[in-house]
């Protein structure tokens, strides 16, 4: 193994993942955001990452398509996270899980969603500067951080065998906006940062949160699209819900986001480069007011055809 180049072992290393959201899973994935190795990605056994429906994108907002979407629906975001909590550095982010004997106590339904979904974890992509860092660019602007809550659809056992279907994730993601002020409801995440420094290291926390203290305030307004997981295998699974309205986070919280590393540097500029539309549809709720239609109402629009 040690006469292996940088590439080789990308390529092997590459081959023992089975295809998750960053860090869902405890084997480490040896992939690089650089610009070169992003483009290696297409390249990889089972590799969706050359495909046609693929995330992230740039959502202009003057090219979306307004529909009276259902409300999202979600069930225990006021709740506690179940405890203990579990934050882990795994080189390419730094997830939240929930404990594996949470039965599915914070899940989701309702806007384009076909079923009902349980959340697995949430993770951060961010910046090495203030003017980089989100995945999605809103209407050509590129935010600092951004987050994604990621779901599994609830008929399957867990986020690895979802992930092998079509509709089996679905992500939100929230961007975030430099403010001079620190968001106090992070910090329950971020003062465990200083444990998480180095790559590999892991966490639990009997502290916990609520996920609406931090989402807080704006869950009408959201754009939606089918793409991929943003990290190979990148597959073409996913159910994108993107907020536009920008959470705060200062710029002391940033540099936290900053001080963590991977085995060889920093740990920021963790994002994927955009990814073509192709042929989707970015449709847009613009709240409650144009939302006149029940969910299941809408069940019938949701087939392919609907979305190509
Ligand atoms: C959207 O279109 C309007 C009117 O053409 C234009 O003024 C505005 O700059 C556009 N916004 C974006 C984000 O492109
Ligand atoms: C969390 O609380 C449980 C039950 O009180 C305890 O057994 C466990 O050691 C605590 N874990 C941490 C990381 O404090
Ligand atoms: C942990 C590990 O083996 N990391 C390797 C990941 O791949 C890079 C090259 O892209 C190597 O330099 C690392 O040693
Ligand atoms: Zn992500």
């Amino acid at each position: 193994m040690m006469d292996l180049n940088a590439y080789q072992f990308f390529f092997i290393a590459s081959s023992l993942f089975i295809g998750l959201p960053p860090g869902s899973n405890a084997n480490t994935v040896n992939f690089s955001y650089s610009k070169g190795m992003q483009k290696q990605w297409a390249l990889l056994p089972n590799s969706k990452c050359g495909g046609k429906h693929q995330s992230p994108i740039h959502i202009d907002s003057n090219l979306t398509i307004p529909m009276p979407i259902p409300a999202l629906e979600m069930i225990g975001f006021n709740n506690f996270l179940m405890k203990p909590l579990t934050m882990t550095n795994n080189g390419h982010s730094v997830q939240l899980k929930l404990p594996e004997s949470d039965g599915g106590s914070v899940r989701i339904f309702g806007a384009l969603l076909d079923a009902t979904y349980k959340m697995e974890m949430l993770h951060f992509h961010w910046g090495d500067t203030n003017c980089r860092g989100s995945e999605h660019v809103i209407s050509h602007v590129r935010f600092p951080l951004e987050m994604h809550i990621v779901f599994y659809k609830q008929h399957f056992d867990n986020v690895e065998a979802a992930s092998g279907h079509r509709n089996g994730l679905a992500v939100l993601a929230f961007i975030f906006q430099m403010r001079e002020k620190d968001y106090k409801p992070l910090n329950t995440m971020i003062e465990q940062f200083p444990h998480l420094t180095e790559e590999g290291n892991t966490v639990q926390t009997n502290k916990s949160f609520t996920l609406s203290s931090i989402l807080g305030r704006n869950m009408e307004v959201f754009y939606t699209y089918k793409g991929s997981l943003t990290t190979p295998p990148c597959s073409e699974v996913v159910t994108w819900i993107v907020f536009p309205d920008p959470l705060p986070i200062s710029y002391n919280q940033m540099l936290k986001f900053r001080q963590m590393k991977t085995h060889e540097s920093k740990l920021v500029d963790n994002y994927r480069h955009l990814q073509h539309i192709n042929s989707r549809k970015i449709f847009v709720r613009r709240g409650p007011s144009f939302s006149s239609f029940h969910h299941n109402e809408m069940k019938d629009h949701l087939t392919t055809k609907f979305w190509d």
